[in-house]
């Protein structure tokens, strides 16, 4: 009998390993893994390129323990920043036991867009045809047949994310195929990241919500101080973004919009850390960043 991270033993029946969620941008990937978590962990937004990590997602019950990585959507590079997003796609596939691609009927993949998952090499593949709320029969049969010839999954599942509709069902499959084994993380955790990491995705959120055009695409956030101050958090934030002229726009006329941005973000970052915060925002340009090696490490995208 094995171990678990807390010592106690797990049972012989305990199943557990690694999900990738992986699909084009938009398809609902982050959705799903809120979805299935239960609860807000990945940021979502109507745009496209909203996630750029593998984030790590641990759901534990007593069948066992599945540790989802969500990734970028699977897109064609134009930037350095976009190759680092395709490398934490890539990895994450090579490291998972299970994939679960997530399908938008209307934006059905062609083969020649999923050359990451041949390179991941031959393992069990759910094929989620998601948004089953917003599509008619005909579409979602249409994307089933379509998705089943190119990818030749294990499973299809029609699913909503947005509506957890057929996200039970997922996890019981997941269970089924997983290998017997101990937890890799005490049950009771739920991401491996720390809690600043969320504060920078939460204002990332922000900025795709109250932003337009090519300006979430144009920034990185960086929380540079995160210190505890009595009964509340002190978090200072920099806001990095690609050309001057960004900054203004940022800013907004009279600080208005900036100000906006630093009291919705604070709002969320209270909602996820359960806390009292002071939320102190700055701009910063840094010229070109997403193509600039020194830069996208100093930010986090080395993967
Ligand atoms: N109608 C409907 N909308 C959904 C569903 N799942 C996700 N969405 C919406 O689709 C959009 C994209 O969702 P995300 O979860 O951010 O998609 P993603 O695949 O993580 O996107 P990237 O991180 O940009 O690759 C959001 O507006 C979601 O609300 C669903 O089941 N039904
Ligand atoms: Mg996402």
């Amino acid at each position: 009998m094995s171990t678990n991270p807390s010592g106690e033993p797990a049972p012989s029946s305990y199943k557990s390993g690694y999900a990738a969620i992986a699909g084009k941008p938009n398809a609902g990937k982050s959705t799903f893994l809120n979805a299935v978590l239960g609860t807000k962990l990945s940021i979502i937004s109507p745009k496209v390129q909203t996630t750029r990590h593998r984030i790590t997602g641990i759901h534990s019950d007593e069948r066992g323990q599945i540790v989802f990585l969500d990734t970028p959507g699977i897109l064609e590079p134009r930037y350095k920043l976009h190759e680092r997003m395709m490398r934490a796609v890539g990895r994450s596939l090579e490291d998972a036991d299970i994939i679960l691609f997530i399908t938008d009927p209307g934006d059905i993949p062609e083969k020649d867009e999923l050359e990451v998952l041949r390179k991941a090499g031959k393992k069990p593949l759910l094929s989620l045809i998601n948004k089953s709320d917003r599509y008619s029969e005909t579409t979602l049969d249409t994307a089933r047949a379509r998705l089943e010839e190119v990818l030749q999954p294990t499973e299809t599942h029609i699913v909503s994310a947005l509506h957890q509709k057929g996200v039970d069902a997922i996890a019981e499959s997941i269970f089924n195929l997983l290998p017997q084994g101990p937890p890799f993380y005490p049950p009771d955790q739920l991401s491996e990241h720390p809690e600043r990491f969320f504060v920078s995705e939460l204002i990332r959120e922000q900025l795709f919500d109250q932003y337009r055009a090519e300006i979430p695409y144009s920034c990185a956030v960086n929380v540079l101080t995160f210190s505890d101050d009595k009964d509340m958090v002190r978090i200072e934030a920099e806001i990095v973004v690609n050309r001057n002229s960004q900054k203004g726009i940022l800013i907004g006329k009279g600080g208005a919009a900036l100000k906006k941005l630093g009291t919705v973000s604070r709002q969320e970052i209270e909602r996820f850390t359960g806390r009292k915060v002071f939320l102190n925002l700055f701009v910063k340009v840094r010229e070109k960043w997403r193509d600039n090696d020194t830069f996208l490490r100093s930010y986090g995208y080395d993967s």
